[in-house]
């Protein structure tokens, strides 16, 4: 059986687009996976911690045959894998930081994972990148398409500037 996975890309240390080709390239070696699009790069200014730097961000789409938690376990070895230890700081600074946005239409609530992501609709930096993919896509819960969820958003405070 194959799934559908959105999975948001951010990095705010380093060569932060390098970082996110390179958590790109990984991602499109994850068995049982391939990789099916990616959208435009974004400079984002910082949301929920904001005394930190600007980060870059993206999404990509991934068909998957694995669980939603093998999912998660893979992208934890990949940050892991780029230098990611410990967080000091929530929402704070990272090399590189990769959450499933969408699992289908899964809706799930445990400690180690909640579907869809329970802070996305807040946040611009998700869900401008998941319109250049699939505006039309709609939010499980919310019920409304992610285009939708963009303009009621509406926060001005949240730059968000197309690098590439
Ligand atoms: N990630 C956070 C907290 N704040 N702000 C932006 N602009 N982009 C992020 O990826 C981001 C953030 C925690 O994961
Ligand atoms: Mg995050
Ligand atoms: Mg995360």
């Amino acid at each position: 059986m194959v799934h559908s996975a959105f999975i948001s890309i951010g990095s705010n240390i380093g060569d932060k687009a390098g970082n996110c080709r390179s958590a790109i390239e990984k991602l499109s070696r994850i068995e049982e996976s391939r990789l099916l699009d990616t959208a435009y790069f974004y400079r984002t200014s910082p949301v929920d911690y904001l005394d930190q730097d600007w980060f870059v961000n993206t999404v990509v789409k991934l068909e998957t045959a694995l669980s939603p938690f093998r999912l998660l376990e893979r992208l934890q070895e990949i940050q892991r894998r780029a230098g990611r230890v410990r967080d000091p700081i929530p929402f704070g600074p990272r090399i590189i930081d990769l959450d499933i946005i969408f699992y289908d239409d899964a809706v799930i609530e445990t400690a180690a994972l909640t579907l869809p992501h329970p802070r996305m609709h807040k946040r611009a930096f998700v869900l401008q990148p998941i319109c250049d993919i699939d505006p039309q896509l709609v939010h499980p819960v919310l019920r409304r398409q992610v285009r939708q969820l963009l303009i009621e958003l509406d926060d001005p405070s949240q730059d968000i500037e197309r690098i590439q």
